[in-house]
């Protein structure tokens, strides 16, 4: 029996060597000193010795015990140190290496130009105006004197949500809610996302942007509009811009006009992009309709202003060459980074 004890405390210690886990550790363990372990049989074993040599013996199996689970302990917290600097070697951190950078993102070029009209507007005073795309029917028809049936309503067929409630087709409303709170001097800009309901192709989409115009003072003229809006012309497209206003007609401005600047690509003999024309239109324009002035409950005959309104989509078009409107959509990449 001593040889016996002998020999797992050999076999124990030669283990104990080779074993390089906390798995293999424990499962030596439970082999050896566990309940059903070879010790624990040993010491069952006792009751074949003669009854004076069992406690020597018994004492012998306990101290071999001790000194194996000892021995384990420390294997254990050899391993463990083991483990620790594997992972110390292993998960250093070098803070040396350049970080991977996130790529930059950069505004659409929709919001570059936007931003670029804001700042001109923003340098002649005027203030901005934002609000909801959801309108009433009467803020974005009735107010400016297009009543139910009223042929311009064709042009602008929108998205209802109820009979009254729809989809504004132009930012005007905005404009119609500031003289309804406002009292003149006026002088803002709406710009924002109208709806229309268009087929999408190259040249229509059911949501686009528009920026409008709107001055009221008293003695507010013709030659003020003129002269805020060449300027503006000037600043979008450079100092050499020329530009002429055509007549034309809204129904909540009278007299209209439509503004054109010379072909900035022929410089006026007809080319492509001015489609022969030699100007290229950029703007409707005209003076607040006396009827809409009233409609806010500004009175028409103290206060005068003017009006403007323009697409957004189709000046960023031509100044980029854009022949597509639905790319400014679709958020490719490859197109986006070009701007
Ligand atoms: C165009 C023409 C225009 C206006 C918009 C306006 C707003 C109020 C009163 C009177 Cl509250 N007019 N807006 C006036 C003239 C033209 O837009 O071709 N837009 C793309």
């Amino acid at each position: 029996m001593k040889e016996k004890l002998e020999a797992i405390r050999a076999e124990v210690r030669t283990r104990l060597v080779e074993t390089a886990t906390k798995a293999e550790l424990e499962n030596l363990r439970v082999r050896f000193l566990g309940k059903k372990g070879e010790l624990t049989a040993l010491l069952r074993g006792m009751g074949a010795l003669a009854p004076e040599d069992r406690p020597k013996m018994g004492a012998l199996v306990n101290e071999v015990r001790g000194e194996l689970e000892a021995a384990m302990e420390e294997k254990l917290a050899a391993l463990d140190k083991a483990e620790l600097e594997r992972r110390l070697q292993e998960e250093q951190l070098d803070v040396t290496v350049p970080g991977v950078s996130a790529p930059y993102g950069k505004k659409h070029p929709l919001s570059q130009v936007l931003d670029e009209i804001k700042d001109i507007f923003l340098g002649m005073g005027f203030q901005i105006a934002t609000g909801p795309e959801v309108e009433l029917d009467r803020y974005n028809f009735e107010a400016l004197n297009m009543p139910k049936n009223h042929p311009a309503r064709d042009t602008q067929d929108t998205f209802y949500i109820t009979e009254n409630i729809l989809l504004r087709t132009q930012t005007s409303p905005m404009q119609v809610r500031v003289m309804e709170k406002q009292k003149p001097p006026i002088k803002v800009i709406a710009p924002g996302r109208v709806y229309r309901s268009d087929e999408v192709d190259a040249t229509h989409s059911p949501l686009f942007h528009q920026i409008e115009g709107l001055v009221v003072d008293k003695g507010i003229r013709m030659s003020d509009l003129k002269g805020t809006l060449e300027l503006f012309a000037k600043r979008l497209y450079g100092e050499e811009a020329v530009v002429r206003f055509r007549p034309h007609h809204f129904s909540f401005t009278e007299p209209s006009a439509e503004l054109d600047i010379r072909c900035f690509s022929c410089g006026g003999k007809g080319c492509r992009l001015c489609k022969g024309e030699g100007w290229i239109e950029i703007l409707g324009a005209g003076m607040v309709h006396p009827k809409v002035l009233e409609g806010c409950g500004i009175d028409p005959e103290e206060y005068s202003g003017f009006a403007f309104g323009l697409g957004l989509e189709r000046i960023v078009m031509r100044r980029y060459n854009i022949d597509d409107l639905r790319l400014f959509f679709e958020n490719d990449l490859r197109f986006l980074q070009q701007f």
